[in-house]
């Protein structure tokens, strides 16, 4: 079988590397040309374990090919973003819509088209099917559409692609069947065959589940500021409970994701989402939230930004919270930081971002910062104090003051 993937990102990389590996022919689309010259010779630009192996095989032994441009295949997949408009929270489809476009001088009758990127409700049938209809295709008859969402966690992204259970939502059901027939080549987990419509709304409430979840960990975390409790052992009590599963609160929520697709539903049922949009707005408060506690802790001085990637152990700093607290923190405080998993010539070692620190501020849960060289930070800080947003720092030498949502009420 021959594959084109347009977007070579995230979800379209992993997912060609798989093809390649499964004995398919790939061509992986992307509008970089130095992302295109890089790939071809096998320079990988996620961070994401096992795919840069893959792919340096798979172009040495020719199944996998770059390129700029999309060529004939069977199957064409399209993982291009679906940001949101911030206008009214729709899901911007430009790049899809684009996407679509760019393959139909290439489609040939029998192919099957799939949409992997997250899209709002109804976008499968309303847009993007009348692309190819006006292009002369009856679909179903002579070429098969379908919305199959990605649906992995970034760190796990080959394993999860492999082994997770995936929703394959045809526009008829011979589309749905053409389209597992494409996922049969290396999926493991169950195929399960459906409508585009509920596929695309099954995809954007699994990240809604989790959004409005961690809202309610946040809210509790908020509350237990107020009130003098300690939220973490709360957490840790309430969930021993067998059908109990609170979230962690956090600094926010980041992503590419959970971030960004409750939106989608919001836009579709304004009046009726109260509970999603609740969650979204909860969760873009907790930028101010970590401010208001920081500028408890110190009202000035030197500021140790640990992690901004939006979650621990990636690369990945796409709508993190972490930017938005640098920029509100920026005017009032000297402001240092340090990411290992991000390379930008801004970011500093741990040793300068903490010489002569008030605060260290942890924002991002990388394994680096579960046990930070604490000698260091001693030589370092006159007065160490650490706050600690994502609950990572367990213990700490009696010198240094650590602060998490646990404890935050001390500051009142
Ligand atoms: N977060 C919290 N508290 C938590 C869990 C997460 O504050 O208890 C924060 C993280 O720090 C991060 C954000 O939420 O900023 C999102 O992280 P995540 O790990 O929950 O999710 P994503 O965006 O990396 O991946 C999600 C996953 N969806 C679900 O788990 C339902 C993944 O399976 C999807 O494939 C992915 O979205 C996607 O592409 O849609």
């Amino acid at each position: 079988m021959k594959v084109c993937i347009i977007g070579q990102g995230y979800i379209g990389l992993p997912t060609a590397a798989l093809f390649s590996r499964n004995h398919c022919e790939v061509v992986g689309v992307d509008v970089s040309q130095e992302m295109i010259d890089n790939l071809n010779k096998g320079i990988i630009h996620i961070e994401e374990p096992g795919i840069a192996e893959i792919i340096k095989n798979a172009v040495k032994n020719k199944v996998y090919v770059a390129s700029l441009t999309p060529q004939k295949a069977d199957a064409f997949i399209i993982t291009v973003p679906t940001p949101y408009i911030v206008e009214n929270y729709s899901c911007d489809l430009s790049y899809v819509i684009n996407a679509c476009e760019s393959i139909v001088p290439y489609l040939e009758k029998g192919n099957t088209v799939i949409v992997e990127s997250t899209i709002a409700p109804m976008s499968t049938d309303e847009t993007i099917k009348p692309i190819f209809e006006k292009a002369g295709f009856t679909i179903g008859e002579d070429l098969y559409l379908a919305h199959c969402p990605e649906r992995v966690l970034p760190g796990r992204i080959i394993d999860e692609l492999i082994h997770n259970d995936r929703i394959i939502g045809g526009v008829t059901p011979e589309c749905a069947k053409k389209a597992s027939e494409v996922y049969g080549q290396f999926v493991e987990g169950d195929l399960m065959l459906t409508e585009a419509k509920t596929a695309e709304l099954s995809k954007c409430m699994e990240n809604t589940f989790r959004d409005v979840n961690i809202a309610l960990a946040n809210e509790l975390a908020k509350i237990c500021a107020e009130i003098g409790v300690n939220a973490l052992d709360v957490i840790e009590m309430a969930n021993k409970h067998p059908r109990v599963n609170l979230h962690s609160p956090g600094p926010g929520v980041g992503g590419h994701c959970l971030a960004i697709d409750p939106y989608f539903i919001y836009a579709k049922a304004p009046e009726t989402a109260k509970i999603i949009k609740l969650a979204r707005d909860t969760n873009n408060s907790m930028p101010d939230f970590v401010c208001e506690n920081v500028k408890k802790i110190i009202p000035n001085g030197k500021i140790a930004i640990l992690g901004v990637s939006y979650k621990g152990n990636t690369g990945d700093d796409r709508e993190s919270p972490a930017y938005e607290i640098i920029a509100k923190l920026s005017p009032n405080y000297e402001i240092a930081i340090h990411d290992p998993h991000i390379s930008n010539p801004d970011f500093i070692s741990l040793d300068d971002a903490t010489k002569d620190a008030d605060l260290i501020l942890v924002l991002c849960d990388h394994n680096e910062f579960k046990n930070l060289d604490y000698e260091l930070i001693l030589e370092n800080m006159s007065n160490p104090i650490i706050f600690d947003t994502k609950n990572i720092i367990k213990e700490v030498p009696s010198e240094i003051t650590l602060y998490n949502y646990g404890n935050l009420f001390e500051l009142n």
